[in-house]
């Protein structure tokens, strides 16, 4: 049993997962950089440790002084939330080694699904559609051959990369050679591992990923699609679920595809298989082996509690649901509501004179900050989020349009406006949008 988790993360993910604690009767310890000691998880946890200083590698990222952290507070469990440490198989080790139980994968499964090729190679395995492609390492005397085979154009991928870093496209033969060397030298210098993989590239696919979890023995369920097409430079901006793409028989048949494969690699914890979709065809490109950002949509379709499920399955006890007992009731909108500017994206950190959240049926702002409140420079721009919930799609595009005029957040420039342009926009009041929908527009596009 676990008696006194604690929170390894900070800003708005601390908060939920403290609230999750907090309903199941777990006590909580909060570490905190010295940042951060004004932050709301701080204030709401039960005990807090300061860890070090506002460079994350100091603090948010230090091993040894969580380890500390949950020696001295007796803390049984970890949560590592999502960035940070939540895919790091060595701290996984580290916690186990000392008793203290990982709320997460075995650090097996984190290291299988961080090396991309391995992770693709055991989709394969698994009986996961993947995107056609090499299926191993590439070296510059074998690419034209596997180029070749795969057909023009194509995608050069680091094995240790992901999230988007280090992909060079090669249009044409010409172009083969200097993009499997600078993809190979920007991969060592980012990641300090050369290895390359190569793939069919696909030029205007949607982001489609499905969350799973798992309880360890076998057992796996799938919670339906997140649609995370709507993004700039690989960072998220607005999710969907379900997907305005898929009918309800694709759903079920990837998501059976997903958990099957999560029985049968006996996955543990909660999870995100990630798809790029074009042309009715899913394509495997990684998996997330963490809990994500835009978890709450799933948890409004499903109204299942993620969190929940997690120290669950992490504690041995099992899922709460089967397959077969979970039900998705309409649609529901994430808007990342960051401090930047909403035309230029640059941060803007300082401190929130005004802040009003928006309320009502079907709403939900999953945020720690408040009047008064600092927003420090040092670390990601996501002050929080807002998640609205309809019995359809339309329901929910209305309902997130009055939520937006009511939302205040005043002495820092936000993400707000562009979620107001976004909701009147017809393309995506239809849902006709792929992975480049939103850099176009951004950048003046009317055609789209
Ligand atoms: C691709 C692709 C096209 N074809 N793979 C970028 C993030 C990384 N997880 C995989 N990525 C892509 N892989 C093939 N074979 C296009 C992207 C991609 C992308 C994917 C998801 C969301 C946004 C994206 C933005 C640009 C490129």
């Amino acid at each position: 049993m676990i008696s006194k988790i604690l929170i390894a993360n900070r800003g708005e993910i601390a908060l939920r997962v403290l609230r999750a604690c907090k309903e199941l009767g777990i006590a909580t310890v909060a570490v905190h950089s010295t940042a951060d000691s004004d932050a709301m998880h701080v204030r709401l946890a039960d005990e807090s440790v300061c860890i070090g200083p506002p460079p994350s590698r100091d603090s948010y990222l230090n091993i040894h002084q969580i380890v500390a952290a949950c020696e001295i507070t007796g803390a049984d469990a970890v949560h590592p939330g999502y960035g940070f440490l939540s895919e790091n198989a060595k701290f996984a080790d580290i916690l186990e080694a000392h008793g203290i139980t990982f709320i997460g994968p075995t650090a097996e499964h984190i290291r299988l699904m961080g090396d991309k090729i391995t992770a693709k190679k055991t989709a394969v395995e698994l009986g996961i559609p993947v995107v056609p492609g090499s299926l191993g390492e590439v070296l510059p005397e074998n690419a034209l051959e596997i180029a070749r085979e795969i057909g023009f154009p194509v995608l050069i991928k680091a094995t240790a990369g992901g999230g988007g870093r280090g992909m060079k496209v090669a249009k044409t033969e010409a172009e083969l050679e200097e993009a499997v060397s600078t993809a190979r030298s920007e991969a060592l210098a980012a990641f300090g591992n050369d290895a390359v993989y190569m793939e069919k590239y696909l030029g205007k696919p949607r982001h489609i990923e499905i969350q799973v979890v798992g309880d360890g023995e076998g057992n796996a369920i799938h919670l339906g699609e997140r649609d995370c097409s709507l993004q700039r430079r690989h960072q998220k901006v607005w999710e969907e679920a379900n997907s305005p793409a898929l009918d309800v028989e694709q759903r079920m048949k990837i998501g059976q595809i997903c958990a099957d494969a999560m029985k049968k690699m006996k996955y543990r914890g909660a999870g995100t298989v990630e798809f790029l979709y074009e042309n009715g065809e899913f394509y495997f490109i990684e998996m997330n082996t963490r809990l994500q950002v835009e978890h709450p949509i799933t948890e409004a379709i499903t109204n299942i509690d993620l969190v929940h499920e997690q120290i669950r399955v992490a504690s041995g006890n099992g899922l709460s649901v089967t397959q077969e007992e979970i039900q998705f009731q309409g649609h529901a909108i994430e808007c990342r509501i960051n401090a930047e500017d909403p035309r230029t994206f640059v941060p803007s950190p300082g401190t929130i004179t005004h802040f009003h959240a928006p309320g009502g049926l079907g709403v939900r702002v999953d945020s720690g900050a408040y009047a008064g409140y600092k927003i420090p420079p040092y670390y990601d721009s996501l002050i929080g989020k807002l998640i609205v919930h309809g019995r359809t799609r339309a329901e929910c595009m209305m309902r997130l349009r009055r939520v937006l005029d009511e939302f205040v957040v005043d002495g820092i420039k936000t993400t707000l406006p562009l979620f107001q342009e976004l909701v009147d926009n017809p393309d995506i009041l239809s849902g006709n949008y792929d992975i480049h929908w939103l850099e176009n527009h951004l950048a003046g596009d009317k055609s789209h």
